[in-house]
C-alpha cells in the first residue's frame, strides 16, 4: 500500500458519530423504541407518512447543528492531494464529507437535504421539513414529496459507478460501518476479487471484520487523520 493509485472508500454512520450525529445501531440507535428497519422502509411511510416525515424532519434539523470532524477533514485532504484516484461512497445521508471539503461524493442512501417527489420523480435540494404537505419545485404537486433516501428494499444509488470504482480500486477502505447493511456490506468482498488492498477502521470489528487485510480499531476521528498522514507522506 505505498503509492496506491485508486483508492475507494466506504464510510458509514460511525464517521459522524464524533460531530454528534447518532448511529443506527449504538445505544441511542432507537427511535421512540423502534428500530431503523422498522421505521425506514416504504412500508412504514405508506402505513404512517406523518410519522416517517416527523422521523427525518428531526434529522434534517439537527444536522445544521453538527460540523465534520477530523476524519471527514482528513478524507478531503487526501481527495485534494490525489485529484481522481479518491471515491468516498458513503452510506449517511448527512453532508458532513461535503462540509469538510470533499469533492467527490456518491450517497449511496441518498441525501436528508434532497426532496424525491412521487409525482414527477424529480429530486430537489430541500432545507426545511417535508411534513405539511409542501410543493414541488419541479411539477407543483402538494403533498406528494418524500425525503430522498434509499429505504430498506429499495435500490441504493449509482450501484453501477461504484461496482465499476471497487472493480479497478487497488485500496478499499471501510470506516464507520457495523457490517449489517447490504449491499454495502458486501463491498470488501468485490474489493478482495479486485486484488486490493483491504482496511478496516471502526470503533470495534464489525461483522465482516475477518474479510479484511487489515483492522485498526479505534475512533474514526484519530485514526483517519493519521492513515491519510502516513499515506501522503510515502508520496
Ligand atoms: C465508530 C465510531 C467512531 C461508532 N469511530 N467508528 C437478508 C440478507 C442480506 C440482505 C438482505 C436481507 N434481507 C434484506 C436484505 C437487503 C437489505 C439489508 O441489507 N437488510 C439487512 C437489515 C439484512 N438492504 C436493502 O434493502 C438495500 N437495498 C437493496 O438491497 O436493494 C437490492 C439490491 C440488489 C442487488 C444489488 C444492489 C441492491 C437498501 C438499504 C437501505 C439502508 N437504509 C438505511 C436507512 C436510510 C438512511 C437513513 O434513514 O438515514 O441506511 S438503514 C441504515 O443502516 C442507514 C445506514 O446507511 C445503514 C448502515 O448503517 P451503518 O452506517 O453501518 O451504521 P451502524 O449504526 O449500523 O454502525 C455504525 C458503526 O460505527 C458501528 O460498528 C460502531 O461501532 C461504529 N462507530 N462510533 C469509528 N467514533
Amino acid at each position: 500500500m505505498h503509492n496506491p493509485q485508486r483508492i475507494v472508500i466506504l464510510t458509514g454512520a460511525g464517521i459522524s458519530a464524533e460531530s454528534g450525529v447518532p448511529t443506527f445501531r449504538g445505544p441511542d440507535g432507537l427511535w421512540e423504541g423502534r428500530r431503523v428497519e422498522d421505521v425506514a422502509t416504504p412500508q412504514a411511510f405508506a402505513r404512517s407518512p406523518a410519522d416517517v416525515q416527523r422521523f427525518y424532519d428531526l434529522r434534517r434539523a439537527a444536522l445544521a447543528t453538527v460540523a465534520p470532524n477530523a476524519a471527514h477533514v482528513a478524507l478531503a485532504k487526501l481527495q485534494a492531494a490525489r485529484p481522481g484516484a479518491v471515491l468516498i461512497v458513503t452510506q449517511n445521508v448527512d453532508d458532513l464529507h461535503e462540509r469538510g471539503g470533499a469533492s467527490d461524493v456518491v450517497h449511496m442512501h441518498g441525501e436528508l437535504l434532497r426532496a424525491l417527489c412521487l409525482a414527477c420523480g424529480s429530486s430537489s435540494a430541500w432545507h426545511g421539513d417535508l411534513g405539511g404537505a409542501p410543493v414541488c419545485p419541479s411539477c407543483a404537486e402538494t403533498g406528494r414529496l418524500r425525503p430522498d433516501i434509499v429505504w430498506f428494499g429499495e435500490m441504493p444509488y449509482q450501484m453501477a459507478r461504484i461496482e465499476a470504482a471497487i472493480a479497478r480500486c487497488d485500496t478499499f477502505v471501510s470506516i464507520g460501518t457495523s457490517g449489517n447493511v447490504y449491499p454495502a456490506a458486501g463491498f470488501v468482498d468485490l474489493a478482495r476479487r479486485a486484488g486490493a488492498h483491504t482496511l478496516e477502521i471502526n470503533l470495534e470489528p464489525s461483522l465482516g471484520a475477518s474479510n479484511f487485510d487489515e483492522v485498526r480499531h479505534g475512533r474514526a476521528g484519530t485514526l483517519v487523520p493519521v492513515w491519510v498522514d502516513a499515506l501522503l507522506a510515502a508520496l
